[in-house]
């Protein structure tokens, strides 16, 4: 096997224990991509995507569920359980099938990207939609696995949190040091709290002559750490990160205060605006949430905050082909002629 998982490189660093059951998917050691024409743009010195999207269900979930599923298989477990926007439903159905494990999964009725869905009926999960949203579902969650002999796997479950870490883990590796700014998209709080956690400890180690600002970015429509109150009825275009009561929302600001970074909101337009640079000037097709960073950069730098000289790393959360939807329904253009050369000629202006 080429790569060889969070579970075997970071022995150390995890909770892993004699008894833990060692797997991987390849999970891990995703590409940190450093994209030239948004530095421009941004004015900054170097500005880098972390490809969460190239883990095997395509998005950052697989660092916490990974270790998350070997605890609950050591502990004896035989059913998982999660609510959520899709992400963390399609990485736990893949890890507990790939470990023998059921999972069931409480998502939102309508709200969840069809690739997402595709992944959850594909690896076999029990899939309950319920009419509500995500924070509904996730209280749910919460009740019935303390009921039953069930384990929750969402970013409550520590072990999740743990596994995400590995993320800047890989950073500070790769670069040498940690960056001067972190920017990440915040929903339910869990990466932010990880990736402090793995900063923090990685400097502990010696590895990093400091640590990030921690700069989090909400939805406008979702935005309650920004606003300081559950928001009841959240909407965004990015519906991962439609979430108005976020699990970890005192361990995220105290990510942001301890680090000197900030959490705040962008609107679905710039978020949308951000989608579409990506793909269109950095080669990177992202789904909307992982756009979020990329919007609240150019929001602050647009505001007259200057980065120059600045290292920045956004993390880029999930795979774009995770939601065809939002990408095909904004299509500017196509072009539909009969299959003929002189007609395609012209209508290209080649010559
Ligand atoms: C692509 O899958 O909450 O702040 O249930 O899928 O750790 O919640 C997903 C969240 C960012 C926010 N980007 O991370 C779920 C879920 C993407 C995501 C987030 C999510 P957290």
């Amino acid at each position: 096997m080429s790569k060889k998982g969070l579970l075997y490189k970071y022995p150390q660093n995890l909770p892993i224990t004699a008894k833990t059951p060692l797997f991987t998917l390849g999970e891990g050691d995703t590409p940190l991509v450093r994209a030239p024409l948004l530095e421009k743009v941004v004015g900054c010195q170097e500005l880098y995507f972390k490809l969460e999207g190239c883990n095997p269900t395509g998005s950052f979930k697989d660092r916490g569920m990974v270790m998350a599923i070997a605890k609950a298989k050591e502990a004896g477990s035989k059913v998982v359980m999660c609510a959520s926007t899709g992400n963390t439903s399609a990485s736990a159905a893949a890890y507990a099938s790939s470990q023998g494990l059921e999972t069931i999964i409480l998502i939102p009725e309508g709200k969840i990207a069809l690739g997402k869905m595709a992944q959850a009926i594909m690896h076999g999960a029990k899939i309950v939609s319920i009419d509500g949203n995500f924070d509904q579902a996730l209280n749910m969650v919460r009740q019935l696995t303390s009921r039953y002999p069930v384990t929750l796997v969402n970013s409550l479950n520590p072990y999740r949190i743990e596994g995400q870490k590995t993320g800047a883990f890989e950073i500070i590796e790769v670069l040498g040091d940690a960056p001067d700014f972190l920017f990440i998209p915040v929903g339910n709080a869990g990466n932010i709290t990880a990736y402090w956690k793995g900063f923090t400890e990685y400097h502990k180690l010696g590895k990093a002559t400091h640590t990030p600002k921690m700069m989090g970015f909400q939805a406008a429509g979702a935005a309650p750490i920004v606003l300081g109150k559950p928001v009841e009825k959240p909407e965004t275009i990015a519906t991962a990160i439609r979430i108005g009561n976020p699990a970890s929302w005192q361990k995220a600001t105290a990510a942001r205060d301890e680090s000197g970074g900030l959490i705040d909101m962008v609107t679905d337009d710039e978020i949308l605006e951000a989608y579409h640079m990506l793909a269109s000037m950095a080669g990177l097709f992202v789904e909307p949430a992982s756009a979020a960073p990329l919007a609240g950069l150019l929001k602050l730098a647009r505001n007259g905050h200057s980065f120059a000289g600045n290292r920045i790393v956004c993390i880029a959360t999930g795979n774009g082909l995770k939601d065809p939807d939002n990408a095909v329904k904004s299509a500017p253009m196509i072009t539909k002629l009969p299959a003929d050369l002189s007609a395609i000629e012209e209508a290209l202006r080649l010559g």
